[in-house]
C-alpha cells in the first residue's frame, strides 16, 4: 500500500507509541492547552483515531498563566502487565511526572512525581520485572547527558542512583530518549540537533542498562537536514515500534515548510512513521536516512486504506477529544448544545498569556475553508487563527461604541496590535469565513447574503520561524468583553480540508 506522510496532521509533536491488546496506541506533546496530551489509537499505524487525553483533570497538571510553549513537553506512552503509562515533564513546574491507567478509554490516575530533572522522561520495562526512568537530565554528580535510574514503579521512588549514560553523538540538544531491550541489548535513542531544521535521531547500544554505550557509527540515523527545498524538515525525536508482524518503525516528528524556498511552518509539527531495518544489532531507517512524504510498502496490507478526515463539524467531533482551551479554562463559560456553542466572554483576550474564553480545533492542513454562524449582542465573538497570545488574526462581530455592529479583522504580531479592516453590519448575526492557504489567509463575512471580504494576512508571520515556539496554529471560536458577561452563539461550524 501507500501511505501518506505525515500521518496524524497539524500540532502533534513528539510523538511515543506502544502496542497493547491487538492496537496501538500513540501520545503527542499538547504545551499550555487543556486537556493534556492527547491519545490515539490505531488498527495498522497508518489510520489513527483521537481517543481522548491522558490530562483531564486541573489537580493531574499545573497550567495557570503558564508560558506559551510551557507546560506539557514531550510525552512517553508505555504498556505493562495489562497497564498503561505516561510519563512527561511540565516543563514550567520543572518536574517529571507520571500517570496510569488499565482503561485507555478511562481516566488516568493523578501524577506520580520522580526525582530526576531534564524534560522527556521515558520508562523501560525490563524483562527482570525492574523499572528505569530516563531523561536528559544531571545525574547525581552533575553530570549532563542521557541519565537513566531504577525506580519503583507503585511509588516513582527512585531505587538507584541518576547515573549518565550517554552524551550524544555531538549534536546540540540532546532530548527525548527512549530505552528497548532488543534481542537481550539495551537500545537508547535519542534526538540532537533541536527541533528546527537541523533536528536528527541517533541512538547508541550496551550490553547492560548503565552503560558503556557504543553510538551507531553512521549517526545520525534519521534526519532530513541536508534536504534543502524538501517539504517535510525537522525530522527527529523518535520511538521505534514493532509492529505485530515484526516490521520495525519509528514514529516521529517533523514539519511540512509553506512552500519549497519558504523555509516557514505555522501548523506545528506534526506525527511521521518511518519504516526501520534491523540488521542484528544495528538498525538503518527511512530513505537512506531520511523520512519521505509519502512510501510504498508491502509491510501493511493493500486492503488498508488511509483515511484523512477532512471535514469538523460540531456534530462529527467529539468536544471532549479533539477540541482544546487554552491553560486551565473557566468551565461555566462554555455550554455546548446538540448542534452550536454558547461562549461567555471574559475581560481575559487573547492577548493575555491566561485562559480567555477560547475552544479551538488545530489548522492540520495548509488548504482549508473554515465558516461558522456568530451571534451576538454586546462585545466580541468571532474565529481567530492563533499562534499564540503574539501572534494571532482574529475575525470577529462586535458591537462598536456608537452601538453599531461590526465585523472586524485584526493583526496581532509581536508590539503590532490593530484592526487592519471592518466593516459595518446591520446584523447581530453574521457568517465568517476563513480561507486558508500555504502562504496566505483571506477573510470575509456574510451579512444577510451580503458578502463582505476583509482581504488577507500572510501565514508565514504566525509560523514558528516569526512568532517563535513549539505548538501550531489553532482555529479557535473566542468570545471577550472589557465588562465580561457577552453571550455569544456559535453554530454551523465547518473547517473543511481541501487536497
Ligand atoms: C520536547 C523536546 C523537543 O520536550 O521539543 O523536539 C520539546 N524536541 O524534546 C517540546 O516539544
Amino acid at each position: 500500500m501507500n501511505y501518506k506522510n505525515p500521518i496524524i496532521r497539524g500540532f502533534h509533536p513528539d510523538p511515543s507509541v506502544c502496542r497493547a491488546n491487538g492496537k496501538y496506541y500513540l501520545v503527542c506533546s499538547s504545551m499550555q492547552y487543556f486537556p493534556g496530551v492527547p491519545i490515539f489509537e490505531s488498527d495498522d499505524l497508518i489510520n489513527w483515531k483521537k481517543i481522548g487525553n491522558c490530562l483531564t483533570r486541573p489537580s493531574q497538571i499545573h497550567l495557570e498563566k503558564v508560558r506559551s510553549s510551557g507546560g506539557v513537553f514531550a510525552p512517553t506512552i508505555r504498556y505493562n502487565n495489562g497497564r498503561f503509562y505516561m510519563t512527561t515533564t511540565n516543563d514550567s513546574t520543572h518536574q517529571n511526572f507520571y500517570v496510569w491507567t488499565d482503561d485507555i478509554y478511562g481516566e488516568w490516575s493523578e501524577p506520580v512525581f520522580v526525582d530526576q530533572g531534564g524534560i522527556d522522561p521515558s520508562l523501560l520495562f525490563d524483562d527482570d520485572g525492574k523499572v528505569y526512568f530516563m531523561s536528559n537530565g544531571a545525574d547525581d554528580e552533575g553530570n549532563y547527558g542521557i541519565t537513566v535510574c531504577e525506580i519503583d514503579i507503585d511509588t516513582g521512588k527512585k531505587l538507584s542512583k541518576s547515573k549518565t549514560v550517554w552524551k550524544g553523538s555531538g549534536g546540540r540538544y540532546l532530548e527525548g530518549p527512549h530505552l528497548y531491550k532488543i534481542n537481550g541489548r539495551y537500545l537508547l535513542l535519542a534526538a540532537e540537533g533541536g527541533t528546527e531544521y537541523g533536528h536528527m535521531v541517533t541512538y547508541a547500544v550496551s550490553d547492560s542498562v548503565f552503560g558503556e554505550y557504543k553510538g551507531y557509527d553512521k549517526n545520525p540515523v534519521l534526519t532530513n537536514r541536508n534536504l534543502g527545498g524538501y517539504e517535510i524538515q525537522g525530522i527527529g525525536h523518535g520511538d521505534l515500534i514493532e509492529d505485530y508482524n515484526g516490521n520495525w518503525w519509528i514514529v516521529c516528528l517533523g514539519f511540512r515548510q509553506i512552500g519549497q524556498w519558504s523555509a516557514f511552518h505555522h501548523l506545528g509539527r506534526e506525527t511521521f512513521l518511518t519504516p526501520v531495518d534491523f540488521n542484528g544489532v544495528w538498525f538503518t531507517a527511512g530513505t537512506n536516512g531520511t523520512t519521505a512524504k509519502e512510501y510504498a510498502t508491502d509491510r501493511i496490507s493493500d486492503s488498508v486504506v488511509q483515511d484523512f478526515k477532512t471535514v469538523y463539524t460540531f456534530e462529527n467531533t467529539n468536544h471532549d477529544v479533539e477540541w482544546c482551551y487554552l491553560r486551565i479554562p473557566q468551565k461555566d463559560n462554555y455550554e455546548f448544545k446538540k448542534d452550536r456553542l454558547v461562549l461567555k466572554g471574559t475581560s481575559v483576550t487573547l492577548d493575555d498569556c491566561d485562559s480567555p474564553t477560547f475552544i479551538g480545533i488545530r489548522q492540520n492542513e495548509f488548504n482549508s475553508e473554515i465558516s461558522c454562524d456568530v451571534s451576538a449582542d454586546c462585545g466580541e465573538a468571532g474565529i481567530t487563527m492563533y499562534m499564540d497570545e503574539n501572534a494571532h488574526y482574529d475575525l470577529a462581530l462586535r458591537k462598536n461604541g456608537d452601538g453599531e455592529y461590526e465585523v472586524i479583522k485584526r493583526i496581532k504580531i509581536g508590539e503590532i496590535n490593530y484592526i487592519q479592516n471592518s466593516v459595518r453590519v446591520y446584523s447581530n448575526s453574521i457568517t465568517l469565513k476563513i480561507y486558508c492557504s500555504n502562504f496566505i489567509y483571506s477573510f470575509a463575512a456574510l451579512d444577510n447574503n451580503i458578502k463582505h471580504e476583509l482581504g488577507t494576512a500572510e501565514t508565514r508571520l504566525l509560523s514558528s520561524e516569526v512568532a517563535g515556539g513549539f505548538t501550531g496554529v489553532f482555529a479557535g471560536l473566542y468570545a471577550c468583553s472589557q465588562h465580561g458577561g457577552n453571550e455569544a452563539v456559535f453554530s454551523n461550524f465547518i473547517m473543511e480540508n481541501k487536497e
